[in-house]
This record gives structure tokens, C-alpha cells and sequence, in this order.
């Protein structure tokens, strides 16, 4: 007979159905990992904002806006959990201040490298524990990783947070990212267990 498994309900109740926990940290993507240059490299907020204007900020001029920590769990819709991940870096409300959308915005298009892209809700986006990631455990992201900046949303599956972030688009309509147009859930809860756009009600989005 073995030790009792201690914690073990405790665990289970942080792994949404059909997840397993994985230690270290895969390297999970789409494509090739871009270069960063610096001198390149800009994030904008354009589509619906409230002044009509596109926003954008130098890498050096997004460094320098607050910075705050997470801890989060990643689930990525591959069944693996990554428990207690430390990251660090810009609230996303910190960019919706900054940049307001239009009143009737109701949902952001998160573009990345390459034309990587995810739909959000805007009540997701605006969550208080979406954030802009440039660190984890106090690090800076690798390229792999996403460096320099990639977007947590922990409430949903961890494709909703593309790495190599470049800008956001406020959107009044929804409309499908890349996972979703292809064959992924619109909303992407992993305690509802949405994996695939085949699971969809017509209410959770615009036609797959
Ligand atoms: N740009 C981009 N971001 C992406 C992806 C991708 O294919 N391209 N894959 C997503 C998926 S499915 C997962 S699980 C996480 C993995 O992050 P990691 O490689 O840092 O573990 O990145 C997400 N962000
Ligand atoms: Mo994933």
C-alpha cells in the first residue's frame, strides 16, 4: 500500500474535465517563431475605438507601462494543464484605458505575428486577469514562449492567448479567429469542456 495521495481532490478540482496535468513547459504552436526587431515592432489598437483613432506603442514606449503579476493555470485544448504559472506584465484593462473602445463594442480581434489571431468577448478581455505577458517567474519570455509579448486569459483555452502579440481590434460584431474558423469552439471554456465548433449553440457565435 502507497502513501495516501495528498491534495489529491484539491487538484482535481483545479484540472477541468477531460485535462492532466503536465510539468515543464511545452512549446505548443502554429508556424514558425518570429524574429523580434525592435525597431519593427509596434502594438496597435485600432477597429471601434472611441475616438476613432488607431493607438500604437513602441516596444519601449509598452515596456514602460505598469506592470503587475499573475499566477494563472494554462489549459490547452490538447489535455495538458500547466498549474500555478507565474507571468508578469500589462493588464489588459491598463490598454482599455489607455485606448477606450467605441460604446458599442462587444468583442476584440488579438492579432499576432504572422496573422494569428483570436476572437475574445470584450467582458473576457476586459477581465481583471487578462494580461499582456512580457515575463514568467520574473523572466522574459523566450521567443518560443512568445517574447516579447503574448496574452493570458486564463478562463479560457490557452489558443485564445496567442503569442507574438501585435495589436488589438475592437470589434461591434464577433467574428471567428484562426483556431475558431478552424474547427475550434468560439468560446473556448474549459470548465464547459468547448473544444470544437461542433459543440457550439448558435448563441456562442457567428457561423463556424
Ligand atoms: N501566435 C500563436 N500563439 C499561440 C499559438 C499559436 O499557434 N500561434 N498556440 C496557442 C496554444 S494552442 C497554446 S497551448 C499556447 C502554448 O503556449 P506555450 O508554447 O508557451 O506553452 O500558445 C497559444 N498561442
Ligand atoms: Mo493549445
Amino acid at each position: 500500500m502507497g502513501q495516501p495521495e495528498q491534495g489529491r481532490e484539491h487538484l482535481d478540482d483545479r484540472l477541468p474535465p477531460g485535462q492532466r496535468r503536465q510539468r515543464g513547459w511545452p512549446v505548443t504552436h502554429y508556424g514558425p517563431v518570429p524574429r523580434f526587431r525592435a525597431e519593427r515592432w509596434e502594438f496597435r489598437v485600432f477597429g471601434a475605438t472611441a475616438d476613432g483613432d488607431k493607438h500604437c506603442w513602441t516596444h519601449e514606449e509598452f515596456s514602460a507601462l505598469p506592470y503587475r503579476t499573475l499566477v494563472a493555470d494554462l489549459h490547452c485544448v490538447t489535455k495538458f494543464s500547466m498549474l500555478d504559472v507565474e507571468w508578469g506584465g500589462v493588464p489588459a484593462r491598463t490598454v482599455l484605458e489607455l485606448a477606450p473602445p467605441a460604446a458599442g463594442t462587444t468583442h476584440v480581434m488579438v492579432w499576432a505575428e504572422y496573422g494569428y489571431s483570436a476572437n475574445l468577448r470584450l467582458a473576457d478581455f476586459a477581465a481583471e486577469t487578462t494580461l499582456f505577458a512580457t515575463h514568467r517567474d520574473g523572466e522574459l519570455l523566450t521567443a518560443e514562449h512568445g517574447f516579447p509579448l503574448r496574452l493570458v486569459v486564463p478562463g479560457l483555452y490557452a489558443w485564445k492567448g496567442p503569442k507574438w502579440v501585435r495589436g488589438v481590434e475592437y470589434m461591434t460584431a464577433d467574428r471567428r479567429g484562426f483556431w475558431e474558423e478552424r474547427g475550434y469552439h468560439n468560446l473556448g471554456d474549459p470548465w464547459r469542456e468547448q473544444r470544437y465548433s461542433y459543440q457550439e449553440s448558435p448563441e456562442d457565435g457567428p457561423e463556424p
